[in-house]
Order: C-alpha cells, then structure tokens, then sequence
C-alpha cells in the first residue's frame, strides 16, 4: 500500500483513511466523531475501546480493596460498573440505563 500519510518535521504520528489521501493526527481516531469520509477512523474502535475500558479500570481499586469493576456503553464509553442502572444517566446513549429492569443488584459506588 503506498503510504500517503508523510510525517513532516514535528513527529507527530498520523494514521491514514482506509480510503482516499486523508491522513489525519492518531488523536482523531476512535474519537468519536467521524473524520475520514468513509469512517474508518471510528469504524473500528469498539474492540479498542474494549482493551481501553480494562486498562482503564485494571489495578484500580475502591475504597474498600476490591477491584472496580467497569462497565461499556454500547457507544464504547467506559464507567464505572456501580454507575450501571443507577438511575442516572451515565452513557451518552443511555445505555447503561435502557437496559434495566429493576431487579439488578449493582454494589453502589464507594
Ligand atoms: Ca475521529
Ligand atoms: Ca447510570
């Protein structure tokens, strides 16, 4: 594949469009806001943002020792896991609300 995206002087790393000659700064990607004309900036970032969500909460601990737990928008954000069907609205989706009944038992946050 020929690489398109030149890194001028400054080294700032820049990752290339799946399509066309757009290059844009790696902070653009999985930002979630479309950049590259066909989407491939953000049309792969789930699975990113899976790895992020651990890594977020991975050796973090709450108040009491125990491990947080984390919980994943259906957008990909991350919150805490006792955030999940708290009431409120966490997810710019909503999601970690849409899906309550009622019945769930999530430890509340420390
Ligand atoms: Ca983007
Ligand atoms: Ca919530």
């Amino acid at each position: 594949m020929l690489l398109l995206c030149h890194v001028p002087k400054v080294q700032v790393p820049h990752f290339q469009c799946r399509t066309g000659n757009e290059c844009w700064m790696v902070f653009y990607e999985c930002d979630y806001v479309p950049d590259c004309r066909d989407n491939s900036d953000e049309d792969h970032c789930e699975e990113k943002r899976a790895v992020d969500c651990e890594l977020d909460f991975q050796d973090k601990m709450a108040s009491d020792g125990k491990p947080l737990q984390s919980f994943q928008c259906d957008n990909g954000m991350c919150i805490l896991g006792c955030r999940q069907c708290d009431g409120v609205m966490d997810c710019a989706d909503n999601s970690d609300e849409s899906g309550c009944n009622g019945t769930e038992v999530i430890p509340p946050c420390q």
